[in-house]
């Protein structure tokens, strides 16, 4: 089975399926797309031009959660617990990590600093409802062993590490998170599923977003500091 990935590289949908190949040690082809000047190939695969799209052989494959399940099973099967009614309340989790990586995008559009605040309330807001689904069993979201739920949060979390110094949005009041958050930025599969340097992707995503809105001027002034 051939496994061609096509990526941004700011992209955290695109990192969540980088995080399950690394995890598994999938041999697969990475392939950057310019979101300015995608490839034939590409526009016909993805008719909305959105990543990630999983290639299988020939067949494309849309959306990080679909294609993250597919990964697990080729991989598997070790994200999801076997009993449904926990696979459904694993899914739903994903469903909300989603919603929050949708709010931080929105915060990184924001022209003004009110729509920044609204949209980091609506991230804190969901990031909230994970805290209180947080098992107490630690180093992962669910106790020892990592699940869907620790590969979605990754990305997320590790760019608003990111945006901190600049802009503050991590919440103190979440204890557990923080301590996550930590956790999986020191996993190798997290690690080899950012090339190059993180700051730089993170700029990359703002320029994508609103270079020049309440996020990006602020970003662009931290550097030049
Ligand atoms: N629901 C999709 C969301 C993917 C998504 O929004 N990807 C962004 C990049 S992070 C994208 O391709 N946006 C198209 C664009 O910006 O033109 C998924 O989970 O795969």
């Amino acid at each position: 089975m051939q496994l061609k990935l096509a990526a941004f590289d700011f992209c955290p949908y695109c990192q969540r399926v980088r995080i399950l190949l690394e995890h598994y040690g999938l041999p697969h082809e990475l392939v950057w797309i310019d979101p300015n000047a995608p490839p034939g190939w590409f526009a016909a695969a993805s008719p909305h031009g959105r990543v990630p799209v999983l290639v299988v052989d020939d067949i494309p494959i849309l959306e990080s959660a679909v294609i993250g399940e597919l990964i697990d099973e080729i991989g598997g099967g070790r994200m999801f617990p076997a009993e449904p009614v926990a696979r459904a309340q694993v899914r739903a989790l994903v469903e909300l990590v989603s919603a929050c990586q949708a709010s931080f995008g929105a915060m990184i559009r924001a022209e003004d600093e009110a729509a920044f605040i609204a949209a980091r309330d609506q991230l804190h807001d969901g990031l909230g409802q994970i805290e209180a689904a947080m098992d107490n069993a630690e180093p992962y979201f669910s106790g020892s062993e990592l699940c869907m739920v620790d590969v979605v949060l990754a990305p997320l979390l590790n760019r608003m590490h990111l945006l901190q110094p600049v802009l503050p949005c991590f919440p103190e009041a979440y204890p557990r998170l923080q301590r996550l958050a930590e956790t999986l930025a020191r996993l190798p599969e997290v690690d080899r599923s950012v090339d190059g340097d993180a700051p730089k992707v993170f700029a990359s995503m703002v320029a994508h977003l609103n270079q020049h809105g309440y996020v990006g001027s602020r970003w662009a002034g931290s550097r030049q500091a």
